[in-house]
């Protein structure tokens, strides 16, 4: 168990960082001296909430590929540290939802499950996001649904899963407790908030049946805070319309709609220069921010963003403080250059608190 004997330098930096940034947050020193004398006896130590709070926020503030960052201080946390069974992770990961999804105004929400300790490990689940689709794989070799899940598909399926066989078919949550067998939870629809996709000048495009879940929650990352790791850790915000319109439903490993809709568009896909791909992302994009307007849920375009996130940018540097960027995740996946992320460069040092793949 050696291994999840938390870093006392790890522990320290944060609690001081804390302190730093909350001055009414009471002694300093009195904590530091708590936190070591409970390193050295039990190998781990306990966040406050207030600690807690604070270190998610952080860990989104230094999340270097994340464009979104300019309400990291906005973040809610729910603390539900105390939830160790498959089925208590599954309720509180549909409580979650409800509370994100919000009617379609959607709350950017943290759930923070057990860390490992040197006693016992966290609960995981083992989904990318809470909500994903399926990808169903055919006899032919050819693929339903989302490509990029076809592996996760197959290993529900073996796990006992018998789900659909459509385009769109929500995954069940798999959560893996501590020890003990994963469990399985289909979510209740009511916890899962749709949008089907149309266009605001081509009735033709709600007959392409296209539609994507309004929350992203990413559910395949840790929270690391201070030495501890919380391995079950989902969040969620709110998703900036190119993600689902330049990347998921575009993308050829993915549901390669651009030559549908070219089609539709009756574009010349006989050449690559006529640039029909590119027509055709533009109103698959028009189509998606349009139908989550229409909705009424929360969503933003990628020219807002990058507005927003150098302001973010101005905001921290006026505080003091370095913003790790990455720009091959900030600059967005369609008209890259018409956006003023595209024409910078940004630091990029590894800061924690940080929220970090798992690593298997
Ligand atoms: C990545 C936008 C909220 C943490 C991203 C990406 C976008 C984005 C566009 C790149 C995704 C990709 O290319 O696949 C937003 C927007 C938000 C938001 C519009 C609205 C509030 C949040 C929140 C957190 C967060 C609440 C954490 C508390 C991250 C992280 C990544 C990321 C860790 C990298 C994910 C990875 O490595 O796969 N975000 N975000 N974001 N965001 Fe945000
Ligand atoms: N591109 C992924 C989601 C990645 C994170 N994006 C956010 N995060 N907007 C996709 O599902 O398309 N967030 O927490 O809001």
């Amino acid at each position: 168990f050696i291994e999840h004997t938390i870093d006392i330098r790890e522990a320290e930096r944060f609690i001081r960082l804390f302190h730093a940034e909350n001055p009414s947050a009471g002694d300093v020193h009195a904590r530091l001296r708590e936190v070591a004398r409970d390193v050295a006896r039990h190998g781990t130590y306990v966040h406050t909430f207030e600690e807690l709070q604070f270190g998610a926020r952080v860990a989104w503030r230094n999340s270097s590929r994340c464009i979104g960052r300019l309400y990291w201080r906005s973040l809610r946390v729910r603390d539900r540290r105390q939830v160790h069974s498959a089925e208590g992770v599954a309720i509180e990961c549909v409580a979650h939802l409800r509370a994100a999804t919000g009617d379609g105004r959607i709350r950017p929400t943290v759930t923070v499950f057990p860390p490992d300790t040197p006693a016992r490990r966290g609960p995981r689940v083992l989904n990318e996001q809470l909500i994903r689709y399926a990808g169903h794989r055919l006899r032919d070799g050819s693929i339903v649904g989302d490509p990029r899940h076809a592996d996760f598909t197959t290993m529900v399926r073996g796990l006992g899963w018998r789900g659909g066989e459509g385009r769109f078919d929500v995954l069940p949550l798999v959560i893996q407790p501590a020890a003990g067998r994963p469990l399985l939870c289909n979510l209740p629809g009511d916890a899962v908030l749709e949008v089907p996709l149309t266009h605001p000048e081509y009735p033709w495009f709600a007959e392409l049946g296209l539609r994507w879940h309004a929350v992203p929650a990413i559910s395949g990352m840790c929270l690391e805070i201070g030495g501890l790791c919380y391995p079950c850790a989902p969040f969620n915000g709110w998703y900036m319309g190119a993600e689902i319109g330049a990347r998921n439903l575009a993308d050829v490993d993915r549901y390669d709609q651009l030559p549908v809709v070219a089609e539709r568009l009756r574009l010349n896909t006989a050449t690559d220069r006529s640039l029909w791909r590119d027509h055709a992302l533009v109103e698959l994009n028009v189509a998606v921010l349009h139908s989550f307007e229409q909705a009424g849920v929360t969503m933003t375009d990628h020219h807002t963003e990058s507005n927003r996130f150098l302001t973010h940018l101005e905001r921290e540097e006026k505080a003091g403080r370095v913003c790790p960027a990455d720009w091959s995740w900030i600059v967005p996946p369609i008209s890259g250059g018409a956006t003023r992320v595209f024409h910078r460069y940004y630091d990029n040092p590894t800061l924690t608190p940080a929220f970090v793949h798992h690593s298997g």
